[in-house]
């Protein structure tokens, strides 16, 4: 695997799925694959499960981590090409990144997408540089337009729960204060469309998520209906990826607090999970009474970030022995 961003680099899912479990039941059984081997996380956005289990799933597995968090321990980094560097950001990622991975053997890099520019985020002009520059493996540690470490670890967390072969999974827009990116519910449905379940998405009016993602999932604009029979609920905030018009881009379009997932909204579905890729802000996406109930998944959803990425690291060492 050269590079972890998409559904298809994981290659078959129930192959993945199986490896996932063997790696959570004897998550030390590789831990020579590691050895003499470093991996760079690099941060310029802040972390809590992302930069944990990928340090984890490294020391599981025997490799070093080196954790860099841009700006605050490294310089700022220029990250548009071909301008004047008179402001305030010190070095340029074109060197950055070749002298970052000379240091290692993998690669991670966490970088949201800007929300300004939609040809800049959907390009994930960013992270297309450290493949082509960098010339080492590369993981998403969520980008712009993708966060696949946390899709596999949901598709792991529904396949440990699911009570039927083709359970019915609803991704369910919820209000958020701030303007948030697109890549959590892109991966999330670009793995549910590619795994063995009925996927269904709701949110309001203009919302519409890229073809890329959405593919063929059936989009129910009336959030009720959509819940009805549901055996997962995942509640996922995200501002207007601007699909059809791109001025539109990274705009808030509803602070609807009709859409925040409370008992009656589980109460149309099949006694369904609940899960959210956290953080998550309570009584705005998910009230209180759904999150501390029994039928939350969040925390062991979590706990299967470690699992997710360390099935991706492995893989990639397995290339590099
Ligand atoms: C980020 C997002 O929505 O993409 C990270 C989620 C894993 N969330 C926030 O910034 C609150
Ligand atoms: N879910 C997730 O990626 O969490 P962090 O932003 O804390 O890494």
């Amino acid at each position: 695997m050269k590079s972890f961003f998409h559904v298809e680099d994981i290659g078959n899912l129930d192959v993945a799925l199986k490896e996932a479990f063997e790696v959570k039941k004897t998550p030390f059984a590789w831990k020579h694959l590691g050895e003499n081997k470093t991996i760079m996380l690099v941060f310029f956005n802040s972390s809590l499960r992302t930069r944990l289990s990928s340090q984890k799933a490294a020391i599981n597995l025997g490799m070093t981590p080196i954790v860099l968090n841009i700006g605050q321990d490294s310089w700022k980094l220029e990250t548009e090409m071909g301008v004047v560097m008179d402001g305030d950001k010190s070095e340029h990622l074109l060197e950055a990144i070749p002298v970052m991975t000379n240091y290692c053997d993998i690669i991670g890099i966490r970088s949201f997408a800007g929300l300004i520019d939609h040809e800049y985020d959907y390009n994930e002009t960013i992270l297309r540089q450290f493949v082509e520059y960098g010339g080492k493996p590369v993981i998403s540690l969520e980008s712009a337009t993708v966060h696949p470490c946390q899709a596999f670890a949901d598709l792991i967390t529904i396949e440990e729960y699911r009570k039927k072969q083709r359970p019915k999974v609803v991704l369910t827009w919820a209000p958020h204060t701030k303007a948030l990116p697109q890549a959590v519910p892109n991966s999330f449905a670009e793995w549910m469309n590619a795994a063995d379940v009925d996927f269904v998405i709701t949110h309001p009016e203009g919302y519409e998520l890229d073809p890329r993602f959405a593919g063929n999932a059936h989009i129910e604009y009336d959030q009720m209906e959509a819940l009805r029979g549901a055996d997962f609920v995942y509640a996922k905030n995200w501002s207007c990826p601007g699909t059809t018009d791109h001025s539109q881009y990274g705009k808030i379009l509803s602070k609807d607090m009709g859409w925040t997932i409370d008992a009656q909204h589980m109460a149309a579905t099949n006694n369904a999970y609940f899960m959210h890729c956290l953080p998550v802000r309570r009584n705005m996406i998910v009230a209180d009474e759904v999150i501390d109930s029994p039928r939350s998944l969040v925390i062991p959803e979590a706990a299967n970030r470690v699992v997710s990425i360390q099935v991706v690291m492995k893989r990639m060492l397995e290339e590099l022995q």
